[in-house]
Parts: structure tokens; sequence; C-alpha cells
């Protein structure tokens, strides 16, 4: 199941759910299937999120590409300090705690983990921590799991 954009549209899917007789549960198994990705491209001082949300306890990818002439940071409000993130592509910011990463020129930083369950949806803030004007955010949906809820 393909959902682009920045928000998946969730009224178009609950409608047609409800005329092929698809319950939300039955949506949402589908959407909570393979690896999310969240695709962030920095460029002249902005960043711009491609394809912005991910899923509850579903494996994730992060991947911003640094189109920038310099050094760019990249740091979430999703990351709590025990969350496990695997990086490729980019650096830790030394001294910085565990989750402020460095993506260099040209360069693509991959970030991979799986979001913990959470109290509802929630919109999470990033952005780099050298440069203000750096900054967005994506959509956590919450998967409560079959019958949950
Ligand atoms: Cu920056």
């Amino acid at each position: 199941m393909k959902m682009g954009g920045f928000l998946p549209n969730v009224s178009v899917s609950l409608a047609v759910g409800a005329v092929l007789g698809l319950g939300l549960v039955t949506l949402a198994v589908q959407a909570a299937e393979g690896t999310k990705k969240i695709e962030i491209v920095i460029k002249a001082g902005e960043a711009k999120v491609i394809t912005g949300y991910t899923i509850t306890g579903t494996p994730t990818e992060i991947v911003v590409r640094n189109e920038d002439t310099i050094t760019h940071g990249f740091n979430s409000s999703l990351f709590t300090p025990a969350l496990k993130v695997e990086m490729s592509g980019g650096s830790l910011a030394p001294g910085k705690g565990p989750h402020v990463y460095r993506v260099d020129a040209g360069k693509t930083l991959v970030l991979k983990f799986t979001p913990p369950s959470q109290e509802e949806n929630s919109s999470m803030a990033f952005w780099c921590d050298m440069h203000r004007s750096v900054k967005g955010e994506f959509l956590v949906l919450e998967w409560k799991g079959p019958g949950g809820g």
C-alpha cells in the first residue's frame, strides 16, 4: 500500500475501506508492513521533507540528503536517549549527546530505528543544531495492533 505526500490521506482511506467492507485494522495492518522511509533533503539552508511519516513498532529509515555546500546537523525530538539508532553515511557530533548527527556536504545520512509505542499520533520536530533555518517535522502514527486502541 503506497501513500505519497507528507501525510497519508486518512479520510479517503477510511471512506474506501468502508466501501470495500474493510475495517480500519486491515488498513493499518497493510500500512504497518515493510520499512517506512522518511526522506529529507537539505538545500540552500532549508530542509524539505519529501516523504514524511512512519508508524510505531515499524522499522524506519530517516534518509537525510545534504545537497548543500556545508555540513549540517540532524537531531529530532523522536530520539530519546535510550532509543537504539543505527547510523550510516554521517557521523555523531562529538560531545553533544547520543543523537546529534552530522552529515557532510553532498552526503546522505541514514538513520535506522524502530519508533516505540506512544500515546497518540505525534508530529516530531527535527532540526540542525548549527543552523536555525534548517528544521521541519514528520509524523509518527501510533500503531495500536489488532483489537487495540
Ligand atoms: Cu545546518
